[in-house]
C-alpha cells in the first residue's frame, strides 16, 4: 500500500491471525491496518511499510486482537423459557421424556407461535446482544419453532432484524425440519413434503436462508426423512448442516458428509466410518459442549478421532431454551477444552477460522489481507487464556466492517 492510505491502524497489538488453521499464528507487537472494510496488512509492526499513512491510527496497549469471534450453530431466536423443564431433568426426567410428554420444543413452538413480531425480537435480542458483548461478530441463527412454513418465515425475517439493529452479521438457516409439529402428529412424512414442497421452496424463493439444516436423530426425522428434506435443499440451490448423532447413532455424520453438507453438529454418538467420511467431504465437525453439559451427557464426540482424521473442528453455544440455554462462546471455549480436551488452541480456531468454514464463509476467521476486518481486543496476557477462564468476558475492543465500534480509552 505504499504512497496509498488506509482508513485504520491498529498498533501496539499481538496477533492472533489463524492463518495456516489451528497451527494458527500468533504474531507479538504486532500492527493491522485496514481499507475499505477489510483488513489490508497484518503483521509485525517492525515489518509495516515505513511509508504507509493512516487516515485514524488507534494503540491496542500490548493486547491481544483476534479475529472477531463467530458463533456457528444457534437457536437464539424464540419466546418463553423452559426452566421448569430444567428442574424436572433434576428430578431424572429425559430430554427424550419431556419431548414425548408434549414439553421440549413444542412448548417452545407453542410460545414462539403466541408471541407477536415485537415480542419475539425483544425476547431474542439480549441473547445476540450478549454474544456481541464477547466480540463475536458473526451468528448462525437457525428457525425451527414455527413449524409451519409463515411461522418459519417469521423467524428467519426476524432473525435478519435483530442482526440488522445491533450490527451483526446474523446467517440464517431453515430447521422446519427440527420435530414434528402437533397439526402433523402421527404424520410425520406428511410435514416432511410440506418442508420439502412450500417451506423450502418459499424460503429460498425469498432468499431468507443461507442453509437448510435438520434434527435427525430417534425423537426427531429418520434418516430417509432427512435425505428428502436434504434433496429438496439441493434442489433449490441451498447448502445443508445437520444436527447428527446428537443422543443416538443414527449414522448422521455420514449422511451429513453424503450431501456434502457444511457441517455436522453435536456427533457425541457419530461412529468410525462418519468420522472418515466428513473427513473426506471437507464436512465441519461444530462441537456443542453446553449442550452435552446441560444433559449431563456421558457420551464424548470422537474428538481423537477427528483430530487423527484432520477433520475441523468448530466450537459454538447451541443457545437454545432446552437444551443449551448458553450466551457465552467464552464458556463454550472452556467446555470444550474441560469437556472434550480440546486445546486451547484448538478451541479458539474452533469459534474463528473453522466456525466461519462451517457457514461456507472464507472471508473472515483470519487476520489477513482480503479478510472482513471484523476484530475482537482481549484484556488477556496470552491467547489460552480466553479459554481458561470461567465467566469472564476480557473483550474490550470491537471493530466490524473497518468500523471501531468500541475501544479502550488506554
Ligand atoms: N438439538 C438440540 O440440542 C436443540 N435442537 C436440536 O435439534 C434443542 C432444541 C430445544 O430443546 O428446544
Ligand atoms: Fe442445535
Amino acid at each position: 500500500m505504499a504512497g496509498g492510505a488506509f482508513d485504520l491502524l491498529i498498533t501496539g497489538a499481538h496477533l492472533v491471525t489463524m492463518a495456516g488453521g489451528e497451527s494458527g499464528g500468533t504474531i507479538r507487537d504486532g500492527a493491522l491496518a485496514i481499507s475499505g472494510g477489510r483488513i489490508a496488512w497484518a503483521g509485525p509492526r517492525a515489518a509495516f511499510p515505513r511509508d504507509a499513512r493512516a487516515t485514524r491510527t488507534v494503540d491496542a496497549g500490548g493486547r491481544w486482537l483476534t479475529p472477531g469471534l463467530v458463533d456457528c450453530h444457534t437457536h437464539l431466536v424464540y419466546a418463553g423459557n423452559r426452566a421448569h423443564e430444567f428442574a424436572a431433568r433434576l428430578e431424572g426426567a429425559t430430554y427424550a421424556d419431556i419431548a414425548k410428554a408434549g414439553g421440549g420444543i413444542h412448548a417452545t413452538v407453542r410460545a414462539t407461535r403466541a408471541a407477536t413480531d415485537d415480542e419475539l425480537a425483544a425476547a431474542s435480542y439480549p441473547r445476540l446482544a450478549a454474544l456481541a458483548a464477547e466480540g463475536i461478530s458473526t451468528v448462525e441463527i437457525k428457525s425451527g419453532y414455527g413449524l409451519a412454513t409463515a411461522a418459519e418465515v417469521r423467524q428467519l425475517r426476524t432473525a435478519r432484524r435483530i442482526g440488522a439493529e445491533a450490527g451483526v452479521d446474523v446467517r440464517t438457516t431453515l430447521l422446519a425440519a427440527h420435530a414434528v409439529p402437533p397439526e402433523f402428529a402421527g404424520r410425520a412424512d406428511d410435514y416432511v413434503d410440506l418442508v420439502c414442497q412450500e417451506t423450502i421452496p418459499a424460503v429460498a424463493r425469498e432468499g431468507l436462508a443461507d442453509a437448510v439444516d435438520a434434527f435427525c436423530e430417534t425423537i426427531g426425522f429418520t434418516p430417509e426423512q432427512t435425505r428428502r428434506v436434504f434433496a429438496a435443499a439441493r434442489a433449490n440451490g441451498l447448502r445443508v448442516k445437520l444436527h447428527a448423532d446428537q443422543l443416538s447413532d443414527t449414522g448422521g455424520a455420514a449422511l451429513a458428509a453424503e450431501f456434502n453438507a457444511l457441517s455436522a453438529d453435536h456427533l457425541e454418538y457419530a461412529n468410525a466410518a462418519g468420522v472418515a467420511a466428513l473427513a473426506r467431504a471437507g464436512t465441519v465437525a461444530v462441537l456443542l459442549p453446553g449442550a452435552f453439559y446441560a444433559l449431563s451427557e456421558t457420551q464424548l464426540p470422537p474428538v481423537a478421532a477427528m483430530r487423527a482424521h484432520g477433520v475441523r473442528m468448530a466450537v459454538a453455544t447451541d443457545c437454545n431454551p432446552g437444551t443449551s440455554p448458553v450466551t457465552s462462546l467464552l464458556l463454550m471455549l472452556n467446555m470444550a477444552c474441560t469437556l472434550f480436551r480440546l486445546t486451547p488452541a484448538e478451541a479458539i480456531a474452533g469459534v474463528t477460522v473453522h466456525a466461519a468454514r462451517a457457514l461456507g464463509l472464507a472471508d473472515r476467521g483470519m487476520l489477513a489481507p482480503a479478510q472482513r476486518a471484523d476484530l475482537a481486543l482481549w484484556d488477556i496476557a496470552e491467547p489460552a487464556e480466553l479459554a481458561y477462564r470461567m465467566g469472564a468476558n476480557p473483550c474490550v475492543g470491537i471493530v466490524r466492517g473497518g468500523d471501531v465500534i468500541q475501544w479502550p480509552m488506554a
